[in-house]
């Protein structure tokens, strides 16, 4: 096969072929790499090589919350790298990192206010998980040790996370590799009971009944915890049913199940509130956060920890480590200084009230695309939605694609898995520039038919 080059037109002569891309179509990628290859990025539009503009409707992968380049985030990298780039996580220690986990535990809802730094959401998730076994090993109930997800959940690609994922597509090449003892909820999604919501679905409450379903069969004594996305983002925002993370945090108390929701793409605004726990009025033992922290600009994620849940490890002698595990990157200054940056911009611009005005108009214009050819749903909440299309028979796929490649030449970028689209828009968006994108994606759903 010929080496693969980048549009030679635009005086790029990368080969396109030693990098293996990540959750991508590798071979029609380097073979159809029109408006796809990015040159540079300023508030909420992109620049391709070819010099086409696209507006950023998944702000980036759900985590350029506040545009790209943001002046404030900018200085703050500057300064940080050039004070203390990095500082070693173990056994040591940098006090803006200290002073983020309280800034980031003043946020949570009351009673969670410890927090546990790692450079992703998958590596938060998988800490996560290992946080639930340790503690109810340390408080002597060693015997509980199921872990429970829900189909179509997305908790990253670590071993711990595919395991308790609902991707069927993420785990079925690893079969071997899955933690043992993991069940899953049903998922929510039902196009007979809820297509068209306009927010929070009134139907599907009682499908976390399956809980309780599966303590009777394990006996609680042996369940250690509950992992959701309270709304579930890769699977294509699927919105909780209303009383239904209500019912599971019941359930998980009732049988002393720690619940953890996974906030990467809810935390920080996404939901109108500073998590998707204030924004539902549900409190799990325990939230996972990643991407918006800190608008994506370093890697950073982490686990925020109800305090006796904490306080648990924090026993035997002094000087011996009460937790073993941590990255070499936990608590990165740089990662740390963008964090503090991203969370003044959130406050000083107001920017959940933001998202909450932003929300209703978000809503009107999707699901204005309601009576287009091949939408079979469309749901959303907060600055997230997605259109849910009839695949091409025999062609899974194959009509997203089609919708997204015509959205680039729109001037747009959107987000495509199987056949549905998602948007998440950047909180700076405009009234205008969310119309302008309805209507691109408009046009292309009409081409894709
Ligand atoms: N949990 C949740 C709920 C996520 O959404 C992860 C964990 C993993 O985070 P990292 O940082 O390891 O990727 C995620 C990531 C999409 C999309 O288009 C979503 C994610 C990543 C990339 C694309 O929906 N979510
Ligand atoms: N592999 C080796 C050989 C290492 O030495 C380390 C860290 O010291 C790791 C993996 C883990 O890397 P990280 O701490 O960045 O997750």
């Amino acid at each position: 096969m010929n080496e693969i080059t980048a549009p030679a037109a635009h005086g790029l002569a990368t080969s396109l072929d030693p990098y293996w891309m990540p959750f991508s179509h590798n071979r029609y990628f380097k073979r159809h790499p029109e408006y796809r290859l990015l040159a540079s990025a300023a508030g909420a539009y992109y620049t391709t090589v070819e010099g086409q503009r696209l507006f950023d409707a998944l702000s980036g992968l759900w985590c350029v919350n506040l545009g790209h380049g943001h002046p404030r985030i900018a200085a703050a990298l500057k300064r940080q790298f050039e004070t203390i780039d990095y500082s070693p996580a173990f056994q040591m220690g940098y006090p803006e990192t200290f002073r983020l986990a309280g800034r980031i535990a003043a946020m949570a809802p009351a009673g969670l206010d410890r927090v546990f730094f790692a450079n992703s959401g998958s590596e938060a998730v998988d800490t996560a998980l290992k946080i639930a076994l340790g503690f109810h090993r340390v408080t002597g109930q060693a015997g509980r040790i199921r872990l429970i997800g829900r189909e179509r959940g997305y908790h990253g690609v670590g071993f711990g996370g595919i395991s308790v994922g609902g991707m069927v597509a993420n785990r079925k090449m690893f079969p071997s590799a899955q933690l043992p003892g993991v069940d899953h909820l049903p998922h929510t999604l039902d196009y007979g009971r809820m297509a068209f919501s306009r927010g929070q679905p009134a139907w599907g409450a009682e499908l976390a009944d399956e809980l309780a379903r599966l303590v009777a069969l394990h006996d609680a004594s042996t369940i250690a915890a509950v992992i959701v996305e309270p709304m579930q983002g890769s699977a294509g925002v699927i919105v909780p049913p209303v009383g239904y993370l209500e019912r599971l945090r019941e359930l998980c108390t009732k049988h002393g199940i720690l619940l953890i929701f996974d906030e990467v793409i809810t935390g920080f605004g996404r939901m109108g509130a500073g998590f998707a726990a204030e924004r539902f009025g549900v409190t799990p033992d325990m939230i996972v956060f990643a991407k918006g922290v800190n608008n994506a600009a370093v890697p950073l994620g982490g686990v925020i920890v109800r305090r006796d849940i904490h306080d648990a490890f924090m026993t035997g002698p002094e000087q011996v480590v009460e937790f073993f595990h941590g990255y070499t990157y936990s608590g990165h200054p740089m990662a740390v200084a963008a964090a503090h940056a991203t969370l003044d911009v959130l406050e000083a611009e107001g920017m959940f009230a933001r998202v909450r005005s932003l929300e209703p108009v978000l809503e009107d214009a999707m699901h204005s695309l309601r009576s287009e050819p091949g939408v079979l749903d469309i749901r959303n909440i907060g600055l997230a939605a997605a259109v849910d299309l009839d695949p091409i028979p025999g062609a899974p796929g194959a009509r997203a694609l089609k919708v997204f490649e015509r959205g680039l030449r729109e001037g747009q970028y959107l987000r495509f898995t199987g056949d549905t689209i998602a948007v998440g828009p950047p909180f700076i968006s405009t009234e205008g520039e969310l119309a302008g994108m309805v209507e691109a994606l408009r046009t292309a759903i009409r081409a894709a038919a």
